[in-house]
């Protein structure tokens, strides 16, 4: 019996993620999924992308997704951008509706690009759209060098993978060739970067990949 109410839930969600991504389109604003374990760094490359992305004059907004407080917002709205704090109360994925509510709050013909940051975990976000153009996985070197092999589906389905904390190679035994291969199996299309918050090293590749990949996108739409 559970299999068809989780199919059902999965529908009705790609539903409105559909819906979600049709008024992305028609306010021209470019949506990142940002998922990643725990402590991986996302809200950290996020603080370092708003800055970058002044230089580019990309107008950012965000969205985070966690199971309680309002931490991580409060990190990013120290930047002075719009954002949101998504609490799911105990559930470890963010659902389309909840990003369709929370949309309600911001005025999206003032934002070029709106990163969602999705609890902290590489299993649960994975199945779940949210009207993202594209998804980043962000995984840490102190993570280990298994995580590729050990969570294929998240990274299958990711566009762009950052691989963080690259200032730990001093400290730790990782070998990054490993699980760049593994993504590249997985999906050949993927863009791999590896990145430092903590030196800056990966970054402008980063804002670079962003603005090539939001401009294909709204090349595509008209
Ligand atoms: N050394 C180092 N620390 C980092 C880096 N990126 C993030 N951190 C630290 O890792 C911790 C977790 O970062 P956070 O952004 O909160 O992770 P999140 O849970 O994925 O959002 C914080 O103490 C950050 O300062 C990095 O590239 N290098
Ligand atoms: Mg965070």
């Amino acid at each position: 019996m559970q299999v068809p109410i989780y199919e059902n839930i999965l529908k009705s969600n790609d539903y409105l993620a559909e819906e979600n991504q049709d008024l992305f389109n028609r306010e021209r604003v470019f949506v990142v999924g940002i998922l990643g374990s725990p402590g991986a760094g996302k809200t950290t490359l996020l603080e370092k992308t708003i800055s970058a992305l002044k230089n580019v004059n990309l107008r950012p907004a965000v969205l985070v997704g966690d199971l309680a407080t309002s931490r991580d917002a409060e990190r990013i709205q120290q930047h002075g951008i719009p954002c949101a704090q998504l609490t799911t109360g105990g559930a470890c994925h963010l659902e389309a509706q909840q990003v369709n509510k929370a949309l309600k709050d911001f005025d999206l013909k003032t934002i070029d690009i709106l990163f969602i940051e999705n609890v902290g975990n590489l299993v649960c976000p994975t199945g779940f759209k949210l009207g993202e153009h594209i998804r980043t996985v962000v995984f840490s070197i102190p993570e280990g060098d298994e995580k590729v092999e050990k969570y294929p589906a998240t990274f299958q389905k990711a566009d762009c993978i950052i691989l963080n904390k690259i200032d730990y190679l001093t400290l730790q035994s990782f070998d990054v060739e490993k699980p760049k291969r593994e993504a590249y199996a997985l999906n050949p299309d993927l863009v791999w970067i590896n990145c430092s918050c903590a030196t800056g090293e990966g970054i402008e590749e980063w804002i670079n990949y962003l603005k090539t990949a939001r401009e294909k996108r709204l090349n595509e739409n008209g």
